[in-house]
Formats: C-alpha cells, sequence, structure tokens
C-alpha cells in the first residue's frame, strides 16, 4: 500500500506512529505526490485520489483508497487484530469519541494557521481564528483534566493527542501549552520516548 504523506502533516503523522506501532511500517510506501495546501490546484489528485485534495490518503494494492486518516488509522488498526481501537461496548464509542475531538482539534489549528499563512490580510478576521483555537485549547483543557487517558495503554487517542501536541510545539511555538498543561507536557515526555514518535517530529520549517 502507498501513504500520500507530507513530513509536517499531523494528520499524516499520526497514520505513520500507528503504522510502526502495529508494525505494518514496513508494507506502506510513503509518497507525496502533490503539496497540499488550499487554493493550490489538484486536479489530478482530486479526480484519482480524493476531491477534498487533503492527505493523508491511503491507497491500496488493489487501487482502493481509503481517505481521511481518521478512517486510514480504523483500516489498519483492522488489519492488525485491533490493538489501538476497542473492538465493542462503551470503550469502544469513548476512545472513538476522543479520537473525533481530537480531529476537530487538529482541523481547528490547521484552520488557523492557514488564516494567517494564506488569506490576504485585508480580510483577515483574527476573531475568527482565535475562536478556532480556543477549541483546540479547550480540547487540551479536557485532556489534562482526565490524566487516566493519558497513563493507559497506548491507544489511537494517545497518538492523536501527541500529534496535537507536536502541531502546537510546530506551528505554535510560543502558545505556552507545557506551561498551562503539566500533565500534557509529562505525557509529551513519555511519548517522544517511542521511537514511533520521537522518528516523526515534523521537521524544521
Ligand atoms: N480530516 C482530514 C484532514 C486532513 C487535512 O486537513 N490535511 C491537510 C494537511 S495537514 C491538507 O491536506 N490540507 C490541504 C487543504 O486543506 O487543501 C484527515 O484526518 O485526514
Amino acid at each position: 500500500m502507498k501513504l500520500v504523506y507530507s513530513p509536517p502533516s499531523p494528520f499524516a503523522r499520526k497514520i505513520r506512529i500507528v503504522a510502526m506501532e502495529l508494525g505494518l511500517f514496513d508494507k506502506i510506501e510513503l509518497i507525496s505526490p502533490i503539496k497540499a495546501i488550499p487554493v493550490t490546484e489538484n486536479d489530478e489528485y482530486a479526480r484519482n485520489v480524493s476531491p477534498l485534495r487533503k492527505i493523508p490518503a491511503l491507497i491500496l494494492d488493489s487501487g482502493q483508497v481509503i481517505v481521511d486518516s481518521y478512517v486510514i488509522a480504523e483500516y489498519l488498526d483492522e488489519l492488525a487484530g485491533g490493538k489501538l481501537i476497542p473492538a465493542s461496548g462503551p470503550a469502544k464509542w469513548e476512545v472513538k469519541t476522543d479520537h473525533s475531538i481530537l480531529q476537530g482539534m487538529l482541523d481547528a489549528l490547521l484552520l488557523c494557521r492557514y488564516e494567517k499563512m494564506l488569506r490576504p490580510p485585508e480580510f483577515l478576521w483574527a476573531g475568527w481564528a482565535d475562536d478556532q483555537f480556543k477549541r483546540a485549547w479547550d480540547g487540551l483543557v479536557r485532556y489534562e483534566a482526565h490524566p487516566d487517558v493519558l497513563t493507559r495503554p497506548l491507544d489511537i487517542v494517545q497518538i492523536g493527542l501527541v500529534c496535537v501536541l507536536g502541531y502546537l510545539d510546530f506551528r505554535f511555538p510560543d502558545c505556552g501549552w507545557r506551561k498551562a498543561f503539566p500533565k500534557l507536557d509529562a505525557f509529551h515526555e513519555k511519548m517522544m520516548q517511542r521511537e514511533s514518535v520521537k522518528t516523526t517530529v515534523p521537521p524544521p520549517a
């Protein structure tokens, strides 16, 4: 299978970590055929992979395409026998809900980034970007208040969370999350001891 990715993408980082933790990484070829960024034409990608023009995407050997890191993570987990997402019951829905929230936190941070990087200055709307950032920040408040999530055996929630924290370091280095959230800081330190997490840190901008 092929993973369409880019090194700075936090969503693609999540999939690389998942694949490494599940022992599937050597079955995946990494490719980065497009520059995934809004207001950039990628017609071939839109036609052949996803009309949303987002990465990551997983292209199976059969040619089937799986999009959205949330779905790709579930696909890989199923392939590996279900190690990162509980199979059923309340734990399954709790983990899936947290995974969704973490997706939304990354989406919100990416919107902030695009707002600052891409929008013409005359159209900037600081209140809108601040509101998006606050959604991600409030997500951190949620996980700081639930240390059980941070200490249980590795699952997709912890992987999603480490990708959010890594993206904050990468694109919002002055936001002060470590000082505001000491439990998340300790969690991040612990996660950084994993090869999968350490080797996928986004490269310096
Ligand atoms: N929900 C998607 C979000 C993926 C996403 O936003 N990826 C960014 C890169 S980090 C992207 O492709 N942006 C291009 C664009 O929005 O045009 C997922 O989880 O895979």
